[in-house]
């Protein structure tokens, strides 16, 4: 945007604002802010998402990164990057994939045959992922604040982020599916399952016996344990999966397939006019398997839902053309599912839902509305006055929409569902508002995160960042009020306000994630925080060397310290700052290892000292004044010839 654009803005706004003086009283209160629209809580600048320095966001993003990796927290409404949670990926920074603490993390819940192949590979474990779909934990449909869940795609893995730490803490592969696309936390009562999407088809046995034989293969939905994260169990179901939601009464999940043909070319996949959304009955499914109505396959409990298979766990609602987003509305009432190469978003009544199973009722007539909303519709977010915002890829813009409009003309009234288009810039994917994938939608935001930012940013060579437009939702007209960059590649974001999440400032000592350390510790003699002075040999294998250190700015309790070449080298380092913000690196220059460690925890790094001489190690977060004197030396003796 230009400044003469902004300015011509910004002199709009004060002019439909007019006072501008309570504006700004009430914007430094904070209290206010809630109660006015997103346009006035900074009614003062004119610019409600440019907030001065100091001022603190409303709300906290969770945004997703793709084939990153990671996990990406922003400040809402300023777009401000503030942090980024290493999960799938690797961090030279903080030592994720690197310390034993995450190593634990990375490999503990992968299958024993994927192991096997990671060290045929020379690894321990992935090391990409394809981050797409990041959902906090429910209670009582609305956010609490408990963990973040996240699906990748590339390898076939759930991960879970702790929101007290926002560290992640549990990452599992799951068995019999292909590629975790979808994945969405059980809204009500309470997280509870986390559901995920198989995307790709494959033989349910893949070991190999059948090859290119399509009409053998399967997809799979997954129900994991939140809580647990383990696998509860799995369906079989007819078509691929792509996105999935579920209500707001526990009663149902969703998953949109954009290949119910079961295709393997793009001509084949898209040939029907219609695919379906699959409806799963969670109570049905349960008691099917409480009845050992079930095949075990790598440990999990597998049902059939497959299309025709006998029984009432799942139903399929025929729905144009290769769906992609399932979204559910905050009435708790009606489900949109987008239509991608059908310029339709269907909704599903969930009143509507029972019959089906019950009385086998025409799966169409749950869906009570089917809107013309334009082209390429993707996915759909809402806010708290019964409006529906869809992203519109082909036709790269967000549409507004109504829902009992939408409702009343599909049964024939002429009231136009439409409210409002805006052009976004250009081609989205996703949207999210403010607080609206829960009951307490609040109608004051919508991010649109665009594919394609083309011409809107500095030439920075072929590769250009995505482009995220925050939309100011709160009065008849949406308005494109800020441009995002963001590198590869966000699919989907939460709008979350700050309420509902308080993370620590400083670690707990008793914290689990270095339990191992604890215990190795405790087995050697040694009090993680006494930062002993002491080189301890293994007494089963001396070639192993544990080096226990404590860190105070700016200095560790170790200034020196000796191995012998070929030793394998465990460092632990136990931050006793207890101060906001003072974290400390360990980095072994020349090693290849560095980590980082936060006030108050513990981290180590295991190495083997294959290279003799004189290594210094230092800090590798900048912690103090004399952060550079934050050093010392390792002593490798040569092995000798
Ligand atoms: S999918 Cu990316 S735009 Cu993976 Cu949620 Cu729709
Ligand atoms: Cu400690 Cu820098």
């Amino acid at each position: 945007m230009s400044e003469e654009t902004t300015q011509k803005m910004s002199v709009t706004r004060r002019g439909l604002l007019g006072a501008t003086a309570t504006g700004a009283a009430v914007a430094a209160t904070g209290v206010g802010s809630a109660l006015l629209g997103a346009g006035e809580a900074k009614a003062a600048t004119g610019q409600p998402w440019h907030l001065a320095p100091g001022d603190l966001d409303e709300y906290y993003g969770f945004w997703s990164s793709g084939q990153s990796g990671e996990l990406r927290i922003l400040g809402m409404p300023s777009m401000r990057e503030l942090m980024r949670i290493p999960v799938f990926n690797r961090c030279s920074a903080t030592g994720w994939g690197q310390t034993n603490e995450s190593l634990k993390i990375l490999t503990e819940g992968l299958l024993p045959e994927t192991k096997e192949f990671l060290a045929a590979n020379g690894k321990v474990t992935y090391d990409n992922g394809d981050l797409h779909h990041p959902h906090m934990s429910f209670t009582d449909g609305t956010y609490d604040g408990r963990f973040l869940f996240m699906n990748d795609k590339a390898n076939t893995r759930v991960a879970r982020v702790r929101c007290d730490v926002m560290k992640c803490d549990k990452i599992i592969e799951i068995p019999n599916a292909h590629d975790i696309h979808g994945l969405r936390p059980q809204k009500f009562p309470r997280t509870g399952y986390v559901f995920a999407n198989g995307e790709h088809e494959a033989p349910l046995v893949n070991d190999g016996t059948i090859l290119d034989e399509p009409e053998q293969y399967v997809n799979i939905f997954t129900a994991i344990d939140g809580d647990e994260m383990e696998v509860a169990w799995q369906v079989i179901v007819s078509g691929n999966l792509d996105n999935t939601d579920c209500d707001y009464q526990g009663k149902y999940a969703f998953s949109t397939s954009y290949n119910s043909e079961m295709g393997m070319t793009l001509a084949e996949m898209t040939e029907a006019e219609l695919d379906h959304v699959v409806v799963f009955n969670i109570k049905a499914i349960e008691e099917a398997v409480a009845n050992g109505d079930y095949q075990e396959l790598k440990g999990v409990k597998v049902v059939d839902g497959r299309k025709g298979a006998p029984g009432k766990l799942t139903r399929y609602i025929p729905i144009p053309n290769s769906p992609h987003g399932v979204n559910a509305a905050p009435d708790k009432r009606h489900i949109c599912i987008n239509g991608k190469l059908s310029p339709t978003v269907s909704v599903i009544d969930v009143e509507k839902l029972d019959a089906l199973f019950d009385a086998d009722a025409d799966p169409r007539s749950a869906v009570v509305a089917e809107p013309q909303l334009g082209l390429g519709p993707l996915h759909t977010a809402f806010d708290n006055r019964g409006n529906a915002y869809t992203t519109l890829f082909l036709d790269s813009q967000v549409v507004k929409w109504n829902i009992q409009d939408a409702i009343a003309s599909y049964g024939g009234s002429d009231v136009d569902p439409i409210k409002d288009k805006v052009d976004v810039h250009y081609q989205p994917g996703h949207n999210s508002t403010s607080m609206g994938e829960t009951a307490e939608a609040d109608g004051k935001w919508l991010i649109s995160m665009n594919k394609f930012s083309k011409d809107r940013f500095l030439n920075v060579g072929p590769l250009k960042p995505e482009n995220e437009q925050l939309i100011d939702i709160s009065g008849d007209k949406m308005k494109v009020v800020h441009d995002g960059p963001t590198f590869a590649e966000p699919h989907d974001s939460i709008i979350v306000h700050r309420s509902k999440v308080t993370p620590v400032d400083v670690w707990d000592r008793n914290d689990p994630m270095w339990e191992d350390a604890r215990v190795q510790a405790a087995a050697d003699g040694i009090d993680l925080e006494d930062g002993a002075e002491e080189i301890i040999r293994d007494k089963d294998d001396p070639t192993k060397v544990r080096v226990y250190m404590t860190s105070v700015a700016p200095v560790f309790s170790w200034e020196k310290f000796e191995v012998n070449q070929g030793d394998e080298v465990t460092v632990y380092v136990t931050n006793l700052d207890d101060v906001d913000d003072v974290t400390h690196g360990f980095c072994m220059a020349n090693f290849g290892v560095a980590m980082e460690v936060g006030p108050q925890a513990t981290a180590s790094v295991t190495f083997v000292a294959e290279r003799p001489g004189v290594h210094w190690f230092y800090c590798q977060w900048f912690c103090h004044a004399l952060h550079m004197e934050m050093r010392g030396r390792m002593f490798v003796k040569p092995r000798e010839a």
